[in-house]
């Protein structure tokens, strides 16, 4: 008896994640936004830093002592309805373009506390987005990765399997359910940004057929050019303004905003502005394994004359970044 039952827990052992076939009509590949709230906060790369983003969203007003949603409604936001994501302009967006987890642990309390604020938010017709980033695409694909250790301790901490999170448990129904992008009128938010010069549509088909067919192990998703693990695929040796207005043409918007490589613009632990307002990096490094600074969140409001973009320090700061 004794050698089928090792057999088996080897095979169990190296078994890789396996969920339930992602239903694409309740959880599209991009969350798309019709109507184009007053404001929007969006940060990334949280990388476990729960205490840094509890600051950032109380400098922000978004939540109160307790940590509950308080994101404001703004008077002649349509409101109401319940369409696929697109009514809910009355209040305040709030993007998180993922690596949320890894590098330091927090990252699933992070997630846990960004879940409750998506359902807080809902009932305020304010709305709270999560994207995929790299980390949560790689530990869905593989939650034995290097990467995913502090978060992998975590949930054992919890008494949760990794292997059963990535399959679908607890939070791992909810994250293997997270968007890749978002657009909301002509900006689009995403963890990398390369959307290789493709319509939204060939690139839905392209992600969908992928996690279709090997689930997060995808190279839709965790190519090193992909969506989710590109870095500098704006320049080549130099910027490419032609490259980023084919790729901004395909997808119909004019700014591409994105996390994941903290020296993305050369300068570290800042929130960058580039050619004109095409690309917003956010990847500020502010995890405390990182600690570059103690995180930003870029605030784009737009008013009937003016949309600008600002940066908020988790002092309250605000300072003007772009404005059109
Ligand atoms: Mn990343």
């Amino acid at each position: 008896m004794r050698t089928p039952f090792i057999l088996f827990a080897l095979l169990m052992g190296c078994e890789a994640p396996s969920g339930p076939l992602r239903d694409w009509q309740a959880h599209p590949v991009f969350a798309t936004q019709n109507n184009v709230p007053a404001r929007i906060w969006v940060l990334s790369d949280i990388h476990g830093g729960f205490d840094r983003l509890v600051t950032l969203l109380k400098a922000a007003s978004l939540i109160d002592a307790q940590n509950n949603w308080t994101g404001g409604n703004f008077a002649g936001g349509s409101g109401g309805g319940s369409g696929g994501g697109s009514a809910n302009a009355g209040g305040d967006h709030l993007y998180v373009l993922g690596d949320v987890i890894d590098k330091s642990t927090g990252g699933l309390k992070c997630l846990e506390l960004l879940q409750g604020l998506q359902q807080q938010a809902q009932m305020s017709k304010g709305l709270v987005v999560v994207t995929l980033g790299n980390h949560e695409a790689e530990f869905l694909a593989d939650p034995n990765n290097d990467k995913a250790v502090p978060f992998v301790e975590e949930l054992k901490a919890k008494g949760l399997k990794p292997l059963e999170v990535a399959s679908g448990k607890g939070i791992g129904a909810w994250m293997r359910d997270l968007p890749v992008g978002i657009k909301n009128g002509d900006w689009f938010f995403s963890h990398a940004g390369n959307t290789e010069g493709l319509t939204l549509e060939a690139l839905t088909q392209k992600i969908q057929s992928g996690v279709d067919k090997n689930q997060f192990d995808t190279k839709a998703l965790l190519s090193a050019d992909s969506i989710l693990e590109a870095q500098q695929w704006w320049a080549n040796g130099t910027d490419s303004v032609a490259l980023i207005d084919r790729n901004l043409a395909a997808i119909g918007a004019t700014h591409f905003v994105f996390g994941h490589d903290p020296a993305a613009f050369g300068k570290r632990g800042s929130t960058g502005e580039k050619l004109m307002g095409r690309l917003f990096s956010l990847d500020v490094g502010m995890s405390p394994a990182v600690n570059d600074s103690e995180g930003a969140l870029l605030l784009i409001e737009r008013t009937s004359s003016s949309v600008t973009a600002s940066v908020m320090l988790p002092n309250g700061s605000k300072s003007l970044l772009y404005r059109e």
